[in-house]
């Protein structure tokens, strides 16, 4: 039988939402490319998404319920239909609910799948249930609180515009590995002349683009940027016209914060000499439009809002952005093109439920009263890897008391611990509709292929339970395709004048922004913000970070891994191999302090908790640090705990974000 070709969209949580064609043979997928006619994409994918088809047809997909037969976390189930497994969990909750209130359920979900429909298709069920609410700050809700208290709700500029700039800073972003399509647009600036500088906490992949790279240490960023702008302010390199017009504040930071970071200082900070910081900040204010593309990474420190508050004050000084490839690219914000409030239904809600924050999820299955949390119901979402504190996570799955449901493609870290387990699609067996946060690219998709085995998509296994618990709102009884037919019914001025026909043809479109739109600045005072009465400090300075952990000597990176994103991908041997294995990375001296050699079994430890690792020694990565890349299934790593055992709950300083790198370690051999 010869093969169709379906357009679809890459799931992931990923900047870069690529458009996918899907060659279908017998109802399987047997090739996945990226689409030539995607504006972002433009026919290459990432090594992530080369075989799709191995993850979508993997042999240890999910293929019906389970129901738990052995001890918690033991993985000990029995084969079950899907009525059982839904009569089953609405008798619990029941149960649950009539002696704790339904507060005592927990919906616990992120990022598995991005489309709109089936990211967000629990919403509804759980608003209506009355359950807690999950707080999903997981990712960089400091980053967006950092651009808004200067930018407000200015748009991002179309991140191609990268091209037309002469000086590209890559600012704690591994885009080799997380945005790669973006480096096309940073190509073509440096094929035009552009130099292009890399700041990050070790050498990543993305080190080869750069022709500079250079490593602050750890959540010291803050620091760096109030030493460029001391400079550039000393040496009279300000735009004075750009901010007499159309900046707040200069004249306060200059005068009250900005005498405070000379290089000097700024070099004790961060570890960069001060001839460097020096000969940026020139580099920066001469440059004709400077372009930076900031990442989220230095945003998960306890100081990550101001960090990025302070950076995002920079481009201000030279009026980079005011400029045609300058300013400053954090993300875009393409929610406005959707009326997404007809998806999470908030007035399904008798009344707003409590708030538990996602980055707190060990906290609140160990500790949590009033009531405590008597049931976990996890969609697209692997916590017992991804979330931090591992250990005080496991202790809560494990309680005997606690009913814990996971839907699933995968028997994930978190699945295991199960009381039920349901099947879940992957995103070539649905519809959905996607936006993106590092493009301006929407698009629609129909299912590719049937779901493997018994599997149900999100929305349908909602649909299952809404029935299940007695829901009559006909909202429940509609298809995934219904209800995105009545979103694109609503018009948005965002989608106004996009190209219909394409859109309709199930191809990436791109939202038509304003060419002037990222100049023309949507904040209260119609300037750029750098002074915020809003904020509790009205001007930024530098914070130091939480480095949980004390006085250990190592800084740990928990960083991506271009063979996986986050706990994604781990079914795939090859990818597995790519990384060569759970490794630990350090410098020379680091290792050789410790009578350490490469490609030993190590422990990194921390109160928190300990994790084997496989020792790389290379000189990548500056003394002081040590990388993790990738968040492994503890099925393939060297010991029975993964990296975020040793990461820590704390909070960031605003947007209750997660602090992933603000965490002290050491290591040594194993016994
Ligand atoms: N291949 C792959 N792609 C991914 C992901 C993945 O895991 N793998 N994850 C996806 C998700 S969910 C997200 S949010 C994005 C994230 O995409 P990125 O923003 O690229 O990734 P982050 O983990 O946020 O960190 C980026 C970089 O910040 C660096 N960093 C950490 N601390 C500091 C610091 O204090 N200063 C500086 N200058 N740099 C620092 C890290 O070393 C890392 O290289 O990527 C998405 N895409
Ligand atoms: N150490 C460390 N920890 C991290 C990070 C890091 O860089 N380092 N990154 C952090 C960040 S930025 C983020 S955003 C979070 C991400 O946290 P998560 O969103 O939990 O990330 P994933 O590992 O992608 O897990 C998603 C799970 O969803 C499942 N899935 C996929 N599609 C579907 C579906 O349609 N339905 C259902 N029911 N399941 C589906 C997948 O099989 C997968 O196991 O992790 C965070 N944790
Ligand atoms: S993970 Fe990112 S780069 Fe890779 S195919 Fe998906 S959207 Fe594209
Ligand atoms: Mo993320």
């Amino acid at each position: 039988m010869s093969a169709t070709i379906t357009r679809s969209v890459c799931p992931y949580d990923c900047p870069d939402t690529c458009g996918l064609l899907v060659e279908v043979e017998n109802g399987r997928a047997v090739r996945v490319t990226g689409d030539p006619e995607h504006p972002f994409t433009r026919g290459t994918l990432c090594p992530k998404m080369l075989h799709y088809e191995r993850t979508v047809h993997s042999p240890e997909r999910l293929t019906t319920p389970l129901i738990r037969t052995g001890a918690k976390g033991a993985g000990e189930f029995r084969r079950a239909s899907w009525e059982e497994a839904i009569a089953t969990i609405a008798a619990r909750w029941q149960e649950i609910i009539a002696a704790h209130g339904a507060e005592a359920i927990l919906p616990y979900s992120y990022a598995g799948t991005m489309g709109l429909v089936q990211r967000n298709s629990g919403h509804p069920f759980f608003h209506r249930l009355g359950a807690s609410r999950l707080e999903r700050t997981i990712c960089s809700p400091a980053k967006e609180a950092g651009w808004q208290a200067v930018m407000g709700e200015t748009p991002a500029p179309h991140p191609d515009e990268v091209a037309e700039s002469d000086l590209v800073i890559l600012w704690g972003i591994n885009a080799a590995a997380t945005n790669i399509h973006f480096l096309h647009g940073v190509r073509e600036a440096k094929r035009r002349g552009a130099a292009v500088w890399l700041i990050d906490t070790y050498e990543t992949p993305t080190a080869k683009t750069a022709d500079r790279v250079i490593l602050p240490r750890p959540g010291s960023d803050g620091a760096l940027a109030l030493g460029l702008m001391h400079v550039i302010s000393r040496e009279g390199l300000v735009d004075r016209a750009f901010v007499a017009e159309r900046v707040q504040g200069f004249a306060e930071l200059a005068e009250t914060i900005l005498p405070d970071y000379p290089p000097e200082r700024v070099e004790a900070l961060t570890g960069i000499p001060a001839a460097t910081v020096e000969e940026l900040a020139r580099l920066y204010a001469k440059a004709r439009a400077p372009f930076i593309r900031l990442g989220s990474g230095l945003s998960r420190y306890g100081n990550g809002a101001m960090t990025i508050r302070t950076i995002c004050a920079l481009p201000a000084l030279v009026g980079a952005y005011g400029k045609r490839g300058g300013g400053l690219f954090a993300s875009t914000s393409t929610g406005p093109a959707f009326a997404l409030k007809e998806v999470t239904r908030e007035d399904f809600q008798a009344r707003p439920t409590r708030l538990v924050n996602m980055n707190r999820l060990g906290h609140a299955l160990t500790e949590l009263a009033d009531p405590p949390v008597m049931a976990l119901y996890v969609y697209h979402s692997n916590p017992a890897a991804v979330t931090p504190d591992q250990n005080a996570i496991l202790r809560g799955l494990g309680r005997d008391d606690l009913f814990t449901v996971v839907h699933e493609r995968f028997m994930t870290d978190t699945a295991r611990w199960a009381d039920v387990v349901l099947p879940a699609t992957s995103s070539l067996e649905t519809s959905d509709l996607y936006r993106a946060y590092g493009t301006y690219c929407i698009q629609r998709c129909r299912p590719a292929v049937p779901p493997v085995g018994e599997s149900r998509s999100n929305w349908d296994t909602f649909a299952l339970l809404a029935e299940a618990m007695g829901f009559d709102e006909p909202f429940f009884r509609q298809s995934a395709d219904e209800l995105i037919d009545r979103l694109l019914a609503i018009p948005t001025s965002m989608r106004e004048g996009i190209d219909l026909a394409r859109f309709n043809e199930g191809k990436g479109v791109e939202l038509p922004l304003p060419a002037d739109a990222p100049r023309t600045f949507r904040t209260p005072s119609g300037k750029v913000e750098i002074l915020n009465p809003r904020e509790p400090e009205p001007l930024p300075r530098f914070l130091p970070a939480h480095e949980e952990g004390g006085t250990l000597p190592l800084m740990l990176m928990t960083a991506p891994t271009p063979y996986a994103l986050n706990a994604s991908f781990y079914e795939q041997e090859e990818l597995r191999e790519k990384q060569g294995g759970m490794c630990l990375m350090v410098n020379p001296a680091e290792a050789a302090a410790r009578g350490l050699a490469d490609g030993q079994r190590v422990v990194a430890f921390n109160v928190r908790g300990e994790v084997a690792f496989i020792l790389r020694v290379t000189g990548g990565v500056p003394a002081g640090v040590a990388v993790a890349e990738g968040v492994w299934w503890s099925a393939h790593a060297p010991g029975d705990r993964t990296v975020n055992a040793l990461t820590s709950q704390r909070l960031t300083d605003r947007g209750n974000g997660s602090t992933f790198y603000d965490t002290r370690i050491d290591i040594r051999a194993t016994a």
